[in-house]
């Protein structure tokens, strides 16, 4: 066996974790409390009681945690969630963090 074959070989084990974003709702005066369970319930793929809880917690405390994705996929749901909120007529803002 040459010194060549006694070499061997590395591998890459580091993972490389991508960084993840918060899609934040914010709360206002005249999105109904049922739409926005529905987003978090269609888009944010929440339960009903999950929905619902967070719903409330932007609710009484201005701003709210809809979901933690990579950034790609927070981008997309935030988007989402106010296309159909302008669509419905509301002002619903949903913004984008890093966590
Ligand atoms: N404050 C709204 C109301 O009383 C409900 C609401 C909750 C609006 C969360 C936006 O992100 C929001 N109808």
């Amino acid at each position: 066996m040459g010194t060549q074959d006694a070499v061997k070989e590395r591998v890459e084990t580091k993972k490389l974790e991508p960084t993840l974003y918060k899609v934040v709702l914010l709360n206002d005066d005249y999105t109904t409390m049922e739409f926005v369970v529905h987003v978090l319930e269609t888009i944010f793929q929440r339960s009903p009681a999950e929905a619902y809880q967070i719903m409330m917690h932007v609710h009484v405390n201005g701003r709210g945690i809809a979901g933690i994705y990579p950034w790609e996929l927070a981008e997309t749901k935030a988007a989402k969630a106010v296309s159909e909120a302008r669509d419905s007529g509301y002002p619903l803002q949903a913004i984008t963090e890093e966590a």
